[in-house]
């Protein structure tokens, strides 16, 4: 590999990581992977990623054969500490580049002024549309949009969903069940784009708007959490999570900034420092059912298209869900993403 792998270098959203072509990857794919993030190891010291889950991801990318669909995605996560390269869960984070690199790498044209790119998500097998300005045919980066979590302004990415309920566990509620009991917790076990565990944050002796760093210090929550999420796991038909970076442990409480509800998201052992895209979309929708603890602490709007404002530890996350007849039709969210270089990157 001395030639180094055509790679571009993204944040998206508040994630960032390596997005490549699929016929740039060698055939090692993995091992290449861990090798070129620096994995396993707790910084990462090694290689491209920042010893952080959030910043250990790649995209990996291919023109569509599936009609009215431009490009099929691959989200990998790359464990920090495991040599674990994973296919088991999506990322809206990323998903926000996806558009953008598409143009860039030619494969999805774009016209002058605003361009809409579909993507077909692999990992879950849905439908993403990703629309963002591309003047004069370019993408543009700069712009006023601002997303909680990241610091500045972008040129907005806005993305919408329409067939994200029972993304991996095959049901927006895969027991069948608003409210789940485990470990003595009530739980609603819900996947509307990212298998969620929804619970209350004073069921677990916390106020639910503590900082990341303290809550991953308590270990007793830790512990509480990894064994309600071992339960949860065969509940959701997703069968032994121990290597697996999903279902995603979701503490919700009152909003404290006049949003919809209070969130500190797990994801699964590391406290996100925000939330995830399809995790707040999951956790927005716990919060649309009749009952469970989630609507037990939301305050929510009205009308037929919710604006859902989850409030995370870096601001809020706002989730629009139109629905029809009390059922979710499609959700958008607001991203934005920028290219930090494009280059080769060796293994
Ligand atoms: O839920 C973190 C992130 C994510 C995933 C995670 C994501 C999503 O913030 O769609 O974006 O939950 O692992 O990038």
């Amino acid at each position: 590999m001395s030639d180094g792998v055509r790679v571009m270098w993204m944040r998206g959203g508040t994630s960032k990581g390596g997005y490549f072509l699929a016929d740039d990857l060698p055939s090692d794919r993995d091992a290449f992977l861990l090798s070129a993030m620096g994995s396993p190891d707790p910084r990462q010291i090694d290689g491209m990623g920042g010893g952080d889950p959030l910043t250990s991801k790649i995209a990996v990318i291919r023109r569509s054969n599936r009609a009215g669909i431009d490009v099929d995605y691959l989200f990998l996560q790359v464990f920090v500490d495991q040599p674990v390269v994973s296919d088991g869960q999506n990322c809206g984070n990323i998903l926000a580049g996806v558009g953008p690199f598409a143009v860039e790498r030619g494969l999805a044209d774009a016209v002058d002024g605003e361009t809409e790119v579909a993507i077909y998500m692999e990992n879950t097998g849905q439908t993403a549309r990703a629309t963002f300005p591309t003047p004069g045919g370019r993408v543009s980066y700069s712009g006023e949009a601002r997303i909680d979590g990241v610091p500045g302004t972008a040129a907005p990415v806005a993305l919408a969903f329409e067939d994200t309920a029972g993304s991996t566990c095959g049901a927006l509620l895969p027991t069948g069940n608003r409210v789940d009991q485990i470990e003595g917790v009530a739980c609603t076990l819900i996947d509307n784009g990212m298998p969620c565990v929804v619970m209350r944050a004073d069921a677990l002796g916390i106020k639910g708007d503590e900082d990341p760093a303290d809550l991953e210090a308590n270990a007793d929550l830790r512990e509480k959490l990894e064994a309600i999420r071992a339960i949860a796991g065969p509940m959701m038909n997703l069968g032994d999570i121990s290597e697996k970076s999903v279902p995603k442990m979701t503490l919700v409480s009152p909003p404290r900034s006049g949003g919809t509800l209070s969130t500190r998201t797990f994801i699964p052992h590391r406290c996100h420092k925000a939330i995830g895209v399809l995790g707040a979309v999951s956790a927005g929708s716990a919060a649309l059912l009749s009952e469970g603890p989630a609507v037990e602490v939301a305050n929510l709007p009205e009308g037929e298209e919710k604006h859902l404002r989850i409030e995370h530890p870096t601001g809020e996350t706002t989730v629009v869900a139109t629905l029809r007849e009390g059922a979710i039709v499609r959700t958008g969210i607001l991203r934005t993403a920028r290219k930090l270089m494009d280059g080769h990157i060796f293994g």
